[in-house]
């Protein structure tokens, strides 16, 4: 009977192991947060960063926010040593299945036009990402200074 039992828990484990993973992208966003802009700027900038522990690669193909008359997907670029920034091309940000994207200071970013709220240290702003394959997710950006 004890033999019996030990091969009924060795052919349970194989199962579990040869289970198919669930396929397709998992995201999970960490560390959204809005840099803290004075009242009187027209623009604000939110970073976070995008995790896919999935097996395929997901989209972000658009970004929006209640505090923005516009959110767009900006890159900072270096043009002979002159820092600028531009929207990225398409609109798009690919994570790759088991990559991370860092959206961050002096790197990519979302940038809020036409600003329709204070982005105030210590208080909270709401922004919307949209993935082609996961869909909408909502979060509530932390604003701070850094
Ligand atoms: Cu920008």
């Amino acid at each position: 009977m004890k033999r019996v039992g030990w091969l009924i828990l060795i052919g349970v484990v194989a199962l579990a192991a040869c289970a198919p993973a669930a396929s397709g992208p998992k995201i999970s966003v960490e560390q959204v947060w809005g840099r803290s802009s004075p009242a009187v700027a027209d623009t604000g900038a939110f970073y976070l960063t995008i995790k896919n522990t999935g097996t395929t690669a997901d989209t972000l193909v658009g970004v929006k926010s209640t505090a923005c008359g516009m959110a767009e997907l900006h890159e900072t670029v270096d043009k002979n040593g002159m820092m600028s920034m531009q929207p990225i091309a398409g609109q798009k940000i690919e994570v790759p299945a088991g990559g991370t994207v860092e959206l961050k200071p002096g790197g990519m970013h979302v940038m809020c036009m036409m600003k329709k709220a204070d982005f105030a240290t210590g208080t909270k702003l709401p922004l919307t990402l949209v993935f082609e394959k996961s869909g909408e997710m909502k979060f509530d950006a932390d604003i701070r200074d850094q």
